[in-house]
């Protein structure tokens, strides 16, 4: 634990290149991912909140913090963990138990919204764990989501939104699947859906965090 303290404060401090060797080390240790994501990334971006409000704009901390996470999710978490699978299993991320069928997410951040860190480890902790994901990255349109997911076939659609005033959007989705005839499981994350009353956001499920999503993706 003391370790990842120390990853959540490198982070924190957007020591981007520390930050990176630490998680290798802790990776190195067998220490497992859920515990570097949740106790050392997320932690670290949740302390951020005072520098990042409407009022409060310290934007060079902010940004310095998320590229040091980005950078560990990209350079340690899934570039050293893809040639290594087999290690999935002891390193707490869940694997598709039926290996007959590949289950297609289609993720983005919704429009007028450009947060996408959490967005970004969803994907990548889904696509470990043998999803097939297709990125639409941030300030996406609900239109985009719903042709892409039939472009691509997608049994998933999932959403972010950290943004309260974005989230009328995300209803939007609903109503044009339906328009165009296809039925996704919707799910949706992000501190504005998460603090929303559920009534007002027409999804079929709101996850906590990263690892919540990826439960319920296998369980579709
Ligand atoms: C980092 C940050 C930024 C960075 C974002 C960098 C980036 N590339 O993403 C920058 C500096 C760009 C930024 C900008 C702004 N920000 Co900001 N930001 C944050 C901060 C501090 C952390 C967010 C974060 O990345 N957390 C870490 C990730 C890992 O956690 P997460 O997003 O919650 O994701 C997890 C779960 O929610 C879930 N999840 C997330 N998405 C999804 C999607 C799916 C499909 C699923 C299943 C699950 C899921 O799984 C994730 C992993 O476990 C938050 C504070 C907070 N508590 O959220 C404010 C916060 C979101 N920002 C806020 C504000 C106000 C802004 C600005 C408007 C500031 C300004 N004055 O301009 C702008 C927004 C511009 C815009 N149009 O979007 C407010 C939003 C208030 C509101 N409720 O509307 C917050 C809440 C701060 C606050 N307390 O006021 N911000």
């Amino acid at each position: 634990m003391a370790n990842v303290i120390r990853l959540a404060k490198l982070v924190e401090a957007g020591e981007n290149n520390e930050a990176v060797a630490e998680a290798d080390r802790l990776i190195s240790q067998g220490v497992p991912v859920k515990e570097i994501i949740s106790n050392g990334l997320i932690v670290a971006l949740r302390a951020l909140e005072e520098k990042c409000t409407t009022e409060n704009f310290q934007l060079l901390d902010v940004l310095l913090a998320s590229r040091a996470m980005t950078e560990v999710i990209d350079q340690v978490i899934a570039r050293k963990l893809e040639n290594a699978m087999d290690q999935i299993s002891d390193l707490c991320i869940p694997k598709n138990p039926d290996t007959n069928t590949t289950k297609t997410l289609v993720i983005g951040t919704i429009q007028g919204d450009v947060h996408d860190l959490g967005k970004h480890l969803v994907a990548t902790i889904s696509k470990m764990s043998g999803i097939r994901v297709i990125n639409l990255g941030k300030d996406v349109p609900p239109e985009v989501f719903v042709d892409a997911a039939i472009r691509e076939k997608a049994d998933i659609i999932g959403v972010s939104s950290l943004m309260t005033v974005c989230l009328p959007a995300i209803n939007e989705i609903r109503i044009l699947s339906m328009k165009k005839s296809i039925q996704p499981v919707i799910v949706a994350g992000g501190a504005a859906v998460q603090q929303a009353k559920h009534k007002y956001i027409d999804v079929d499920y709101v996850a906590f965090d990263a690892f919540d999503a990826l439960h319920y993706f296998l369980k579709i």
